[in-house]
């Protein structure tokens, strides 16, 4: 199978490092696209990576759908727990991450629309609701921090590969002032090998 993948999205990164910690990274062609520059409709008519193309089905978009693909594929203990409470703390807190990198990628996106127009749109209510909702996530995870430990799932990976974004793209922004306990489990998370192995080069 091979991953359209992007070096700096951390949608695709999040694939990755499910691909390694489910020991099926050697299984999986990585194909490097610019989702703004290649066409590739016939696959995802979204045209947005990460997607997964398999030789034994449809492709699989988006990053949720192919990370629970390669759960069920691979080995180890689920990424994703089949049912229970367990399953919506893991969901939700994937949702968290998914909502941070959304934010963080629509900030990114008006950055680089702005630079592209001579007169930039009014910006600051959308600017300050992006950044709103990485705070307010930030601050929640750090309240909730205990609901990160413990075998690794999902959840944990969306979160660090949505800090991981941030870091990457915002380096100023403040969240480790505001998410000490965050700030903490981060450092421990991001030297995973699977989290080393995929850090994005910019
Ligand atoms: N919800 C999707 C988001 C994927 C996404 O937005 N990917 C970006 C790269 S980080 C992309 O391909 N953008 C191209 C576009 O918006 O046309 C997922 O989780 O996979």
């Amino acid at each position: 199978m091979k991953l359209l993948f992007s070096d700096t999205s951390p949608y695709a990164r999040k694939c990755v490092v499910a691909a390694h910690e489910k020991g099926l990274a050697d299984r999986i062609e990585i194909e490097r696209v610019n989702p703004f520059e290649t066409d590739f409709h016939e696959v995802n008519p979204l045209n947005k990576v990460p997607c997964l193309v398999r030789e034994d089905g449809p492709s699989l978009f988006d990053s949720f759908v192919i990370c629970d693909h390669l759960d069920r594929l691979g080995g180890g203990d689920p990424l994703i727990p089949a049912a229970g409470t367990d399953r919506d703390r893991v969901l939700r807190l994937h949702a968290i991450g998914q909502g941070i990198t959304d934010a963080a990628l629509n900030l990114r996106s008006q950055v680089m629309r702005d630079a592209k127009l001579d007169t930039p749109l009014p910006k600051d209510w959308f600017i300050d609701r992006q950044w709103s909702a990485i705070q307010k996530s930030c601050k929640l995870l750090d309240q909730e921090i205990d609901s990160l430990q413990g075998t690794l799932d999902l959840g944990q990976i969306s979160v660090g590969t949505a800090l991981g974004y941030l870091d990457l793209r915002f380096p100023e922004s403040a969240w480790r002032h505001h998410a000490p306990a965050l700030a903490t489990w981060y450092e421990t998370f991001s030297q995973r090998p699977s989290m080393q192995a995929t850090a994005p080069k910019g």
